[in-house]
């Protein structure tokens, strides 16, 4: 089989960027290693920014989020039960963010290719990606024990951290930046009404706590918890009883709590790989970088690198234009570090970790000027709805 573009993973950016090349009349193939329901049941992030939300319109797939997206106009950052809420729109010429859960964007970026009949391999195994420095690539992938072969003219490695793309890159042509923080967010999902309309970034001395929502009826919170915690260890009584003790008063009273729908432990990290692109292997999302969840910001990186990704397919298969595949690793590394600077700073700022007394009176400090300055709260605010691309 020939195909211009293999894309390796079926997350929200191999996705995405099928459906872009789909538009753009450009052939490709999605292999996926797990099935179509499991990659639908995942549960994730949940703020989408301007930009996301305006590619998913290109890509045609974003009319349920038109009707079903929950436009946020403010941030709250709360330090020991003390609420503060930054305005968005204000600061940043009318921006807002949008909650949407990642479920419901992979859910529309599924239904639209398969409603055009372009191919996706579910539980495609073995995945072998091979010949990236040279011009003629190929992928090959296990099926029901049949080994099949695809050559190409690009990949897009969009699988993940764990993926198979960045680990077929020779050690000697890439260089990783990794912080490893040593707590990880117990995450809830329950359909409950949202003691918040606006996303909660809650520093307590119990540590921290998050509140967002998924719908008017359904709410998704988190707590810090020890990073070799196990979710075996929470009973939903036990979650309800520890988030409510870090929200602050009035919205410790107004909590509803409910049966869970799901809840899971996620390990945090910042991580980054460079350069983006190796010949003819293009990495994009997770399987590039890492951001830890405070922030909002792995998926809508995921997005931002396709953006970049896509037009420099475009200029790859029109003019066979080979500097556009390395200006893609240079434009989307600018804004990942920067995002990933935002990442961090929101992380530390809220969260307590082997804080000594100075480093604690540091983070309220900070926390004061922050909400208290006009350039603090714009330097939030501009980074929290998505830097320009
Ligand atoms: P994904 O979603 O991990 O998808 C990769 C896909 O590749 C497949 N795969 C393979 N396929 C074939 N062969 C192989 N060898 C393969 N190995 C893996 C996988 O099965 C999978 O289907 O990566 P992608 O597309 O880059 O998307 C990244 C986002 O999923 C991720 O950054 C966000 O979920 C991060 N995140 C958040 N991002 C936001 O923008 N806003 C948020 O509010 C937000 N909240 C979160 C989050 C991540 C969290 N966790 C669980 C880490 C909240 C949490 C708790
Ligand atoms: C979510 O809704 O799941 C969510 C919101 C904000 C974050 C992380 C996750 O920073």
């Amino acid at each position: 089989m020939r195909k211009q573009v293999v894309i390796v993973g079926a997350g929200p950016s191999g996705l995405l960027l099928g459906r872009l090349l789909d538009l753009a009349g450009i052939d490709n193939i999605v292999l996926e290693r797990q099935t179509q329901d499991y990659v639908l049941a995942r549960i994730r992030a949940g703020i989408l920014e301007q930009t996301t939300v305006d590619l998913l319109h290109r890509a045609e797939a974003g009319h349920r989020l038109a009707e079903e997206g929950i436009p946020h106009h403010a941030v709250q950052l709360a330090f020991d039960y003390k609420s503060v809420s930054i305005g968005l729109s204000q600061h940043t010429n009318g921006k807002v963010v949008t909650a949407y859960g990642q479920t419901e964007v992979t859910r529309d970026l599924c239904e639209v290719r398969d409603a055009s009949g372009s191919e996706t391999i579910y539980e495609a195994a073995d995945v072998e990606i091979h010949d990236i420095d040279t011009a003629h690539p190929f992928v090959t992938y296990a099926k029901d024990g049949v080994t099949h072969r695809i050559d190409c003219d690009l990949v897009a490695g969009c699988d993940g951290y764990h993926g198979v793309s960045r680990k077929s890159v020779p050690e000697s042509a890439i260089t990783t930046y990794e912080k490893i923080y040593p707590f990880g967010w117990l995450g809830l999902l329950s359909d409950t009404r949202p003691v918040a309309h606006e996303v909660v970034y809650a520093n307590t001395e119990r540590g921290f706590a998050l509140c967002s929502m998924r719908s008017m009826t359904r709410s998704r919170y988190y707590i810090q918890c020890d990073v070799n915690d196990r979710v075996e260890n929470w009973s939903d009584d036990a979650f309800w009883d520890e988030f409510r003790r870090r929200l602050p008063p009035e919205m410790a009273e107004a909590l509803e709590t409910g049966p869970s729908l799901e809840k899971s432990i996620a390990p945090l990290r910042s991580f980054v790989a460079e350069p983006m692109r190796f010949g003819r292997l293009m990495l994009a999302g997770d399987a590039a970088h890492v951001v830890p969840p405070t922030g909002a910001k792995g998926l809508n990186l995921a997005a931002s690198d396709i953006h970049y990704m896509y037009d420099a397919i475009l200029a790859f298969c029109a003019e066979g234009d080979e500097a556009a595949l390395s200006e893609y690793s240079r434009r989307a590394l600018d804004r990942v570090w920067k995002t990933e600077r935002f990442s961090w700073w929101l992380t530390n700022l809220t969260h307590r970790f082997n804080d000594d007394a100075f480093e604690q009176r540091m983070k309220e400090a900070e926390l004061a000027y922050v909400t208290t300055s006009d350039a603090g709260r714009q330097m939030v605010a501009e980074n929290y709805v998505g830097l320009p691309l």
